[in-house]
């Protein structure tokens, strides 16, 4: 463990259970202090910000079962040398000029040290910034208000053993102008105690990385190095997501820099394992010892793999009556050991001739763990696996076969990401066997909602390879409910613009500013130089065998519709273009048929767009092809086709990214070296 700091107080190590939503139960934090005691780490911190008395009524006292259960509570941690630390938070709504209030908090805490309890928090964290007139009045600033309560209230309390104070601006990103100008922190910085410690959760609220120099900068400011409060793990933001991978991005070159580490992790209790115990391992690694010529001993990764090794001992613990027999019998199905010894009244029932054989859970593996971790990894990382499936994924998609012309190669990936798909399965499977049944629960609805998106992924490139499997039913136009999934919530999400900017490979971030406007005469040259220098791009040297009706189109012979003409720019000039025909068949002429009635009679207009490389960004293209679909609409058209040459995948990958247009199937009346896309359109 860390010595003590050059002031000879103890490097504070620990949790702080400070996230929105239901609080741990008594008996889960007693389980948090043994494990604590047992990895080495000496501090709890109690700010459950959904606990009533914790801060929507922080003036209410404790009735006198709350206040057995608290005194019970202190005493399990003293026990196991933890120390607890009760947090309150009264920002929401107090009036730090009325004394009358300043009074209900010193008796709360009162009334807390009646408990047992020797250290103290006041957290001023996610609350409103604009004082009430009364205040305003008092003190010259908020930062002025908080630091007077908290002093007051730190004198109060006399010998608090630590004591700690969470700003209202408590990461880079809240500071105003920055951290080293910001008049919040420097107030706080000069005017708080010397002995009243303050949290701090890095550049940002969930701190990707944290580094020497920032807490070097924060330092200087606070007059103090920081506690942090670590949200790396935290997952109050966001339902669908877990964090199960290692403590991670933050040099142990820190540790002497920083008065402590408390991490606020994941809700579900059970779920912690992996972020107490690698927050454990990262505290003890050699850089805190100050052996400066040992090389700085923490390996992310090596502190995971005996976290995992750890944890699954825990999901093979039972918990529940009739557990041990079934582990019995898991144990014996799976080993030659003899089994557990239970009572003679649970002896599990042996099937006779003729009967199914009793059903036997497969027991979990480290793989599986392994694999759990991936899929759950961290806010800014996913682990290995579920990168390395995301890009197998992305590549299966972009490479498409074209109709019935799969390479050796995508089948073989396909293949391999269905495995992948297979050992998620697999895993889920292993997992809801697993004896210890809370570790489970807390998991289930991730592994399950995992489970769906793996499969929905998996039913899609069987779909790409033209296997028309059951399971890609999902994927048709009326799926059930679990084929959409995210809820309004999602809905919200998939129409915003942002949605996808977080596509974690191939595309470049958006720098570049688009314009979108109509075709005019004076763009046709410029709008003819894309069309071949596509041509060249898509098809090298070939001849073109056989005019389409869109090749006359971008060529200017034909012109477009009213309406139906949009370029778009960007700073460099004309990059791209999308041109429209309502009436295809009548704009083709006689010479030239576009395609069978049939087809006309569904898809009676046309269109054709180009972008040129440069235009990385799909956005502003599918942005001028939704304008164009709705001025083709509103003329009446039904729907709208494109052709495309049958050997040209990289055009073929283009209209399939822009998202409406689905091939059609071969029409006689078309070229034979042609492909039809189209859409309708009401
Ligand atoms: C916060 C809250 C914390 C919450 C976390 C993650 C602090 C100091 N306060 O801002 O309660 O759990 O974000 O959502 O971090």
């Amino acid at each position: 463990m860390p010595t003590p700091g050059r002031d000879g107080r103890r490097f504070i190590s620990g949790v702080v259970e400070g996230f929105y939503g239901r609080p741990w139960t008594m008996e889960q934090r007693t389980e948090l202090f043994k494990r604590e005691h047992q990895w080495g780490l000496n501090t709890y911190l109690y700010a459950p910000k959904d606990d009533y008395k914790h801060r929507m009524y922080w003036r209410d006292l404790y009735s006198p079962e709350e206040a057995e259960q608290l005194v019970a509570l202190i005493s399990a941690a003293e026990n196991n040398q933890v120390e607890f630390v009760y947090a309150i938070s009264p920002g929401l709504d107090i009036t730090f000029s009325n004394p009358r209030e300043v009074a209900a908090l010193k008796r709360k805490l009162d009334q807390v040290k009646q408990f047992g309890c020797r250290s103290f928090s006041l957290l001023f964290d996610d609350i409103e910034t604009e004082m009430c007139p009364a205040d305003k009045k008092a003190f010259s600033s908020f930062a002025h208000a908080q630091v007077a309560i908290t002093n007051e209230v730190y004198q109060h309390l006399g010998d608090a053993k630590t004591f700690l104070f969470c700003p209202t601006d408590y990461c880079a990103a809240f500071c105003n102008p920055n951290v080293s100008q910001s008049s919040y922190l420097q107030t706080v910085g000069e005017k708080l105690l010397p002995g009243i410690d303050i949290l701090w959760t890095g550049p940002k609220v969930v701190s990707h990385k944290i580094s020497v120099e920032s807490i070097e900068e924060v330092t200087a400011v606070l007059k103090r190095a920081p506690v942090i409060w670590d949200n790396i793990h935290a997952n109050d933001y966001d339902p669908q997501r877990l964090f199960l991978g290692p403590y991670k991005d933050r040099p142990t070159e820190l540790l002497p820099k920083l008065r402590g580490v408390l991490t606020n992790p994941n809700c579900e209790f059970h779920l912690n394992f992996v972020a107490i115990h690698t927050l454990a391992t990262w505290c003890k690694s050699s850089a805190a010892e100050g052996r400066r010529d040992v090389e700085s001993g923490y390996s992310p990764q090596e502190a995971l793999t005996l976290a995992l090794s750890d944890w699954l001992q825990e999901f093979m613990s039972t918990d529940q009556p009739g557990g041990a027999c079934r582990l019995a019998r898991l144990k014996k199905d799976l080993s030659d050991e003899e089994p557990m010894q239970t009572d003679a009244s649970e002896s599990p029932h042996v099937p006779g001739p003729g009967e199914n054989p009793l059903y036997t859970a497969e027991p979990l593996t480290p793989e599986d763990l392994n694999l759990l971790s991936d899929l759950f990894y961290l806010p800014y990382e996913y682990g290995t696996t579920a990168r390395v499936m995301l890009e197998e994924l992305d590549w299966l998609k972009n490479h498409r076969p074209a109709a019935a012309a799969q390479t050796e190669e995508w089948c073989g990936r396909a293949a391999r990401f269905d495995g992948m798909c297979e050992a998620v399965v697999q895993m889920f499977n292993r997992l809801s066997n697993a004896p210890n049944r809370s570790v489970l629960y807390d998991l289930y609805n991730y592994i399950c909602d995992i489970k769906s998106g793996v499969g929905l992924a998996r039913a899609y490139v069987k779909t790409l390879g033209g296997q028309d499997q059951p399971s890609a039913q999902i994927l048709t136009d009326d799926p059930e409910p679990w084929g959409f999934r995210g809820g309004l919530s999602g809905e919200f999400q998939r129409m915003l613009p942002g949605h996808g900017n977080r596509d974690l490979f191939k595309h470049p971030p958006m720098t570049a500013v688009y314009c979108i406007r109509p075709y005019c005469t004076e763009d046709r040259a410029e709008v003819q130089k894309i069309f071949k220098e596509m041509q060249l791009e898509g098809e090298g040297q070939r001849p073109l065998q056989t005019k389409l009706i869109s090749d006359g189109l971008s060529l200017g012979e034909i012109p477009p519709s009213p309406q139906c003409a949009l370029v778009v720019e960007d700073d460099v000039g004309v990059c791209g273009y999308a041109l429209g025909l309502t009436d295809a068949k009548q704009a083709a002429g006689t010479d030239q048929r576009p395609g069978s009635d049939a087809l006309l009679k569904d898809f009676p207009s046309l269109v054709v767009v180009q972008a040129l490389p440069r235009v990385t960004d799909p956005a502003p293209v599918k942005r001028m092809v939704t304008q164009l679909l709705s001025s083709i609409r509103n003329s009446g058209s039904r729907g709208v086709f494109c052709e495309l040459r049958h050997h040209d995948r990289r055009m073929l990958d283009f209209y399939a990214k822009l998202g409406p247009f689905k091939a059609v199937p071969a029409d006689p009346s078309v070229p034979q070296d042609t492909i039809i896309m189209a859409t309708q359109l009401q």
